[in-house]
């Protein structure tokens, strides 16, 4: 199982993230869905001796899908070292209600304490890009965290304010980023509010907690995340250096749809 390609990745992810410090002790989760010729190769490891498990939530559309998830307490950075007790497979049932591990977790290890949002944020993406979406990404980004101590908790203010601070983020998250007022992780509600705004962005930051993204492919979703958290790092310095005396400006920006092929929210320029 470990050779598989997708499981490689997967591992590689979770050990780039905890090198830059975004996973805390048993901090942040992951989750791929399987694509079908994935499964096949995947599937003479899988044992179906576990029962099923409700999720919390029901996610219909993402019936007898499978994902690889990160457990729950496990740490990102132990991955690497034994990614059977620290992620594992599940598959989602028939109704959308419930899972069963496959693979992985062992010594009785649950899937990631987030999977009510994993999974609502997939049922989500699924819908809203066509399947094309197979990532999403829970991580305890610093400066990101840091920020929403400082930063207006609105989507377009704190959008504007990490475009500005390079040119290239309003190209890689033109829809900008969502925000989650502060809420008990872990639960069905966060998981609500958090999927919602997934309707429109591939980014949602929890006030006070961290950020999760959504994305194609795993390398995708580690860049995106990459992006955004740098662009809060830059903005920390300019504010600890005194704040902006010059920047990007709103025709500026414009010039980068033409030049990138790309659409920009135009809420967060106006
Ligand atoms: O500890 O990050 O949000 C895992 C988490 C919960
Ligand atoms: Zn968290």
């Amino acid at each position: 199982m470990e050779q598989l390609a997708f499981v490689k990745e997967f591992t590689k992810t979770t050990q780039d993230a905890w090198l830059k410090g975004w996973h805390e002790r048993n901090g942040g989760n992951l989750s791929y869905r399987l694509t079908d010729s994935e499964v096949q190769e995947a599937r003479p490891f899988f044992s179906e001796s576990d029962a099923w498990i409700d999720i919390g939530v029901a996610v219909p559309n993402l019936a007898n899908q499978y994902f690889m998830v990160t457990g729950s307490g496990k740490y990102f950075r132990n991955v690497e070292v034994c990614i059977e007790e620290n992620a594992g497979v599940i598959q989602v049932s028939q109704d959308g209600t419930q899972y069963k591990v496959l693979w992985g977790l062992t010594n009785n290890a649950k899937p990631t304490s987030e999977l009510p949002a994993h999974l609502m944020n997939h049922s989500v993406k699924y819908d809203v890009t066509g399947g094309q979406h197979r990532v999403v990404m829970h991580s305890h980004t610093t400066n990101l965290i840091a920020l929403t101590f400082v930063l207006p908790l609105e989507a377009e203010t704190f959008t504007r304010e990490l475009w500005e601070m390079a040119t290239e983020c309003p190209v890689v998250f033109p829809a900008g980023v969502g925000i989650v007022p502060w809420m008990v992780p872990g639960g069905k509600a966060i998981a609500e509010h958090t999927s919602e705004l997934m309707k429109k962005y591939d980014v949602a930051i929890w006030a006070h907690h961290g950020t999760f993204c959504s994305a194609e492919d795993l390398s995708l979703a580690f860049g995106l995340m990459d992006t955004v958290e740098k662009a809060a790092e830059i903005l920390v310095k300019v504010l600890a250096m005194g704040g902006k005396r010059q920047t990007i400006q709103p025709q500026e920006f414009k010039e980068l749809e033409s030049a990138f092929n790309v659409k920009l929210n135009e809420k967060v320029l106006a």
